[in-house]
């Protein structure tokens, strides 16, 4: 196996975040493939870890000042065998192939788990939307739409949400879209409730992350009640997450953005929540503005410098980062260890590095991976798309139903996979088998193609 991830490596040496996510998926699927000759013949790993389709475009906007700006527009199309691709487009400076394609490649298998009919999709821009205008935005979305609508379809690419895309981008979008086609489809999810969106969308990944840490605990006849919390980033993840723990009786006493972190001991309650969400979604604030009113909190600006994030090392019980990949190494899972925390549940893609990893699963933490953990967000997407194919809202009730039996039979099919493989308990492999299987098998009923 280490041969094949050596050729990745050697084709292109500049995407970490991509090898990080393979090695992962090798390493755990390495038992599935000396099960299944017929896998090694058929090439299924070079296959699957090589995109079907990147497409890379330049994007040109005017800002306020009527100055030209150029940003680079992606779509990773990495894989069609069990769906058309699916996936979030994220906007923030960061963003390059590398990432593009982890979050493409994980994107497959979290859709497989969902038992919905999904492949795996990925884009975005190194556009920044902090500090822009409602109309820059919008200059910058429809510039974006006018070249990837041609790439895109109800049946063929359905794109969405993540970090920097929510509501807003998402309706700029649309409207290019339509403009474009002079179709009204079901092309991107995430829409809002009055031209198309689901209920419970917005609260889905949030929720759902929430959900399956409560049938981890389950396995252990526990609940979140009394459970202090950690909780990062302060989006769309994030404040769902933080919703649906208060109301299961937990307490959440962090929150953060990329500059900095609140420490609130007393716990984060409902009309706390409700001033993050306004600061956040309306204001477009930072989360060190939570201090202003909340002076029992405590800020602590983000620095560099250090070798560990101050968040990961006060006392709880479970763990939520919900803000971005590698925002836990080795020495702040060492702190999640040393402070008590027995479960960690990924809202955010891929927020652990291989060492934090290491580190739970050899001091037996409850560890859900991202692609089991915050599939719920993709699946109600994918549930947003079976209503616009009927024409049909769904009630509230009704989805989170939904949502809460696709988000019981995912930790199931972990559970599942990780025995029947000996790994019992391990819910990294068990999610990596259980997507792995159904993808593959689906590419080899369909030939080489
Ligand atoms: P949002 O843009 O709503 O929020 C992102 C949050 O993370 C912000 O608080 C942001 O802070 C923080 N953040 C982003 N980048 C960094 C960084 N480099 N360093 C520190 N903090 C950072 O995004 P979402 O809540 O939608 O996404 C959060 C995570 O969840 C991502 O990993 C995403 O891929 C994942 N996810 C999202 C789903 C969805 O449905 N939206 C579904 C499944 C997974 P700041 O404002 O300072 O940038
Ligand atoms: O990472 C993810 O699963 C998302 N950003 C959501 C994708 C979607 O199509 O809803």
């Amino acid at each position: 196996m280490s041969d094949i991830l050596e050729t990745i490596v050697a084709r292109d040496p500049n995407e970490k975040e991509f090898h990080q996510a393979v090695q992962e998926v090798l390493e755990t699927v390495q038992p599935v493939l000396d099960r299944n000759p017929e896998y090694r013949r058929s090439a299924v790993i070079e296959r699957i870890t090589e995109p079907e389709r990147v497409i890379l475009f330049r994007v040109p906007w005017v800002d306020d000042q009527g100055q030209v700006q150029v940003n680079r527009g992606f779509r990773i199309q990495m894989n069609s065998a069990i769906g058309p691709y699916k996936g979030g487009l994220r906007f923030h400076p960061s963003v390059n192939l590398s990432i593009l394609k982890f979050l493409a490649f994980e994107q497959v298998f979290k859709n497989a788990l969902t038992t919905l009919a999904m492949g795996g999709g990925k884009g975005g821009s190194d556009f920044d939307p902090k500090g822009k205008s409602d109309n820059e935005v919008m200059q910058f979305c429809q510039s974006f739409m006018s070249e990837l609508c041609r790439h895109i379809g109800p049946d063929t690419d359905i794109p969405a949400g993540d970090i920097g895309v929510g509501a807003r981008e998402i309706g700029y979008l649309f409207g290019m879209y339509k403009k474009l086609t002079n179709e009204f489809t079901g092309v991107l999810t995430g829409k809002s409730l009055g031209w198309g969106g689901s209920l419970i969308r917005p609260e889905a990944t949030g929720y759902g992350c929430v959900y399956f840490a409560s049938e981890m605990l389950a396995t252990k006849n526990d609940n979140l009640e009394g459970k202090t919390c950690l909780v990062s980033g302060s989006g769309n993840v994030a404040q769902y997450t933080v919703e649906k723990i208060i109301e299961l009786g937990g307490k959440v006493v962090t929150l953060s953005d990329s500059s900095g972190c609140i420490y609130d001991e007393e716990g984060i309650d409902k009309d706390k929540l409700s001033f993050v969400m306004r600061l956040k979604n309306l204001r477009r604030g930072r989360i060190s503005e939570y201090i202003d009113k909340y002076s029992e909190a405590v800020y602590t600006e983000a620095d560099s410098t250090l070798d560990y994030n101050p968040l990961w090392s006060y006392k709880a019980d479970c763990a939520f980062p919900s803000a971005t990949q590698n925002e836990i190494n080795g020495k702040d899972a060492q702190n999640l260890v040393n402070n008590g925390v027995q479960l960690v549940a990924e809202g955010a893609n891929m927020p652990s590095t291989p060492e934090a990893i290491d580190i739970y699963l050899d001091n037996k933490l409850l560890y859900a991976p991202g692609k089991a953990a915050n599939a719920g967000g993709v699946a109600v997407s994918g549930l947003e798309m079976a209503q616009n194919s009927m024409r049909l809202n769904w009630p509230r009730e009704e989805v989170d139903n939904r949502l809460k039996i696709i988000m019981k039979s995912i930790h199931q099919s972990c559970i599942d996979a990780a025995t029947d493989y000996g790994q019992q308990g391990n819910y990294v492999a068990g999610a990596n088998i259980a997507g792995f299987v159904k993808v593959v098998n689906a590419m080899l009923d369909q030939g080489l193609v």
